[in-house]
């Protein structure tokens, strides 16, 4: 075992070096937290750092060396600017295995500078906003692990560090959920020990793997800041993210706040954002996924209304949010009941966090001159204790305590978890509920998130629509439904299932929970039924009329009828003269008993 008071010397300031930073104008000010690092043994763009003492050697650690190749693995302003950077040759082929198997191009993020810089992605009328530092919360910077590439968590570390002021930056606490990988253990604490300032930078290691959840739990207790910023562990953050979180919770403790996030590549590390115009915020889908939604024209009006600044950069409500990248008060975290801590694994937490904030009193906000990046990973590059559906499950826990009648929904989509022993109990966080006089889902849906299509409520009818004589149903054969895709026809399932599940609305949509029915633009027959993003104001492509004697949905833009002469599971849905007589122009579903 190391002893780490010997390792460095024993002395915390050795690494701290107040005095050297103050004599140096260009260091105090910004006074980036980066003073906290000794930037003499990075790659760090050049800085003048005035006098300096002569370190004393490091006492030998079997971790030295490889911290020190490290630092010569990395190419000073590689990937700066977050530019994407490909390997080649041997490199190449060795990136593309750990690629494949870890879903994150390890080899090169080994290449790429600890502080390399991403691009200023914010809108620039934030630019102009300034912040008072010194009547800001400060910030308690919680980071989680299991088994992340050590030089991307690093890089989350130095980002953060080069990107926050001092005085805001309390901590950065990292939380190691027992990883297996070996370089998170003696070689990031010689780091921090080393290169870090350990008074800034701490590192909590679990015994046992906790999952997620209960590993943010363990990260919170340790936080002393004013504010808890959860981060995932490869993440880079644009200049100037902290203040406006800072400020907006300072304004609004209650405010649950999330950066913009973009996207850095897995694969090349390209930092890229989706202009700075627009930006998404989260929903959900009711098989209990979070996703991301367009900012509603409701909310841009209630934001020109009631906010001080450009609509463009004002704080924008936001359903939901991701779960990974957020900013909330340290106290208000406790007062509104943390995470379920029952949750395991991974998953699910978002979710509940988002309905329990809005239904309890809060709100979650999306911040735009915040921006954080972070790495997509196609596949999860770890397992769960014994495979378990976690996210499943967790998810089922929240539908329980938070959806009311609404859970009931969720479970048409996800069945296996209605009885599923695993869910457990969860008289806990009802009595949370109860105790912070939370309102209703449905409250949540009328308030909140009102473009929320209620498959179930204030509908003409919901279900399957089936045909009169074969056992065929509207089916979605299982097509990706965010874009545009075919209605098609499938034998009728048992019970209810994802795929077949449609509604028939009041303003004449023939819809599913994400796309509308409409008829495709054709010359000639075939006239196929196309599933698009729906109108709110159903525009007339959109309008179907059910006429009751004859079974008929008549599209009122063609003046065609739905009709399934000649098809057969698996085909695509058409529309044919009206034909009051035509067998296979009937079609059946419940009439809602609901409503
Ligand atoms: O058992 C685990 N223990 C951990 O400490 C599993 C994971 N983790 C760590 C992991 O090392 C990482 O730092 O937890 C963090 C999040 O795990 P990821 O990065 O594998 O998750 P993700 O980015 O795919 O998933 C998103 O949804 C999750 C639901 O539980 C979490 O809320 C993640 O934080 C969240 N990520 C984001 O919101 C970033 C934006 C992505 C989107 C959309
Ligand atoms: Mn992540």
């Amino acid at each position: 075992k190391l002893n780490r008071e010997k390792d460095t010397g024993g002395d915390q300031n050795h690494y701290h070096k107040p005095e050297k930073f103050k004599a140096n104008p260009k260091l105090v000010k910004p006074n980036l937290a980066k003073d906290f690092y000794d930037v003499d043994d990075l790659n760090a763009p050049p800085v003048d750092v005035g006098e300096q003492q002569v370190d004393e050697p490091i006492v030998p650690s079997p971790f030295e060396d490889q911290v020190r190749r490290d630092m010569a693995k990395q190419q000073p302003g590689l990937g700066n600017d977050g530019k994407a950077v490909h390997l080649s040759g041997e490199a190449k082929i060795r990136g593309d295995k750990i690629y494949k198997q870890i879903a994150l191009n390890e080899e090169l993020s080994e290449t790429l500078s600890y502080n390399r810089t991403v691009p200023d992605a914010r809108n620039p009328l934030c630019r102009s906003v300034s912040y008072d530092i010194s009547v800001l919360p400060t910030a308690s910077i919680v980071v989680i692990f299991f088994n992340e590439p050590y030089s991307v968590l690093v890089r989350t570390v130095h980002s953060v560090l080069n990107t926050c002021d001092k005085s805001v930056l309390k901590e950065i606490i990292l939380v190691d959920d027992a990883s297996e990988n070996e370089e998170l253990h003696g070689k990031l604490d010689h780091y921090v020990n080393t290169r870090l300032d350990k008074n800034v930078v701490k590192v909590l290691r679990l015994k046992n793997r906790l999952g997620l959840i209960r590993a943010r739990l363990a990260g919170a207790r340790m936080a002393t800041g004013d504010v808890l910023i959860f981060l995932d562990a490869h993440c880079e953050a644009v200049t100037g993210w902290i203040e406006p979180l800072l400020d907006r919770i300072r304004e609004s403790p209650s405010s649950v706040l999330v950066p913009i996030i973009d996207v850095i590549d897995s694969n090349d590390f390209q930092y890229s954002t989706n202009g700075f115009t627009s930006f998404q915020v989260g929903g959900f889908t009711w098989n209990g996924h979070f996703d991301w939604i367009d900012v509603s024209k409701r909310e841009k009006q209630r934001k020109e209304k009631e906010c001080d600044h450009p609509e463009e950069i004002c704080p924008t409500n936001s359903p939901t949010m991701a779960g990974g990248l957020f900013a909330i008060d340290r106290k208000y975290f406790w007062e509104i009941g943390s995470y379920d801590e029952q949750m395991d694994g991974w998953g699910g937490e978002n979710l509940e966090m988002s309905f329990r904030i809005w239904q309890c009193g809060g709100t979650i906000e999306t911040i735009p001159c915040s921006r954080v990046g972070h790495v997509f990973r196609d596949f999860h590059p770890y397992k769960f204790p014994n495979d378990k559906d976690t996210h499943g499950i967790n998810t089922a826990r929240m539908a329980n305590v938070w959806m009311d009648e609404y859970k009931d929904l969720f479970y048409i989509f996800r069945p296996d978890l209605r009885f599923h022993p695993d869910v457990g109990d969860v008289t806990h966080r009802m009595m949370l509920k109860k105790k912070l006089k939370c309102k209703s889902f449905d409250w949540f849906l009328n308030n909140v998130y009102p473009e929320k299509f209620k498959m179930t409520k204030g509908v003409v009818g919901w279900g399957k629509f089936k045909t009169h004589k074969d056992n065929l149903c509207f089916d979605d054969l299982q097509q990706n439904n965010e874009k545009p895709f075919n209605l098609g026809l499938y034998y009728c399932s048992q019970t209810l299932t994802h795929s077949q599940f449609f509604a028939y609305t009041r303003q004449g949509e023939l819809r599913n929970e994400l796309a509308c029915a409409t008829v495709q633009r054709s010359d000639s027959p075939p006239y196929l039924v196309v599933m698009v993003q729906c109108y709110t104001n159903s525009k007339h492509n959109e309008h179907w009329v059910y006429l009751q004697e004859h079974k008929q949905f008549l599209h009122k833009s063609t003046r065609l009828c739905l009709d399934h002469r000649g098809l057969k599971a698996q085909d695509y849905l058409q529309v044919a003269p009206c034909d009051i007589y035509s067998e296979t122009q009937k079609w059946e579903f419940k009439n809602s008993t609901h409503s």
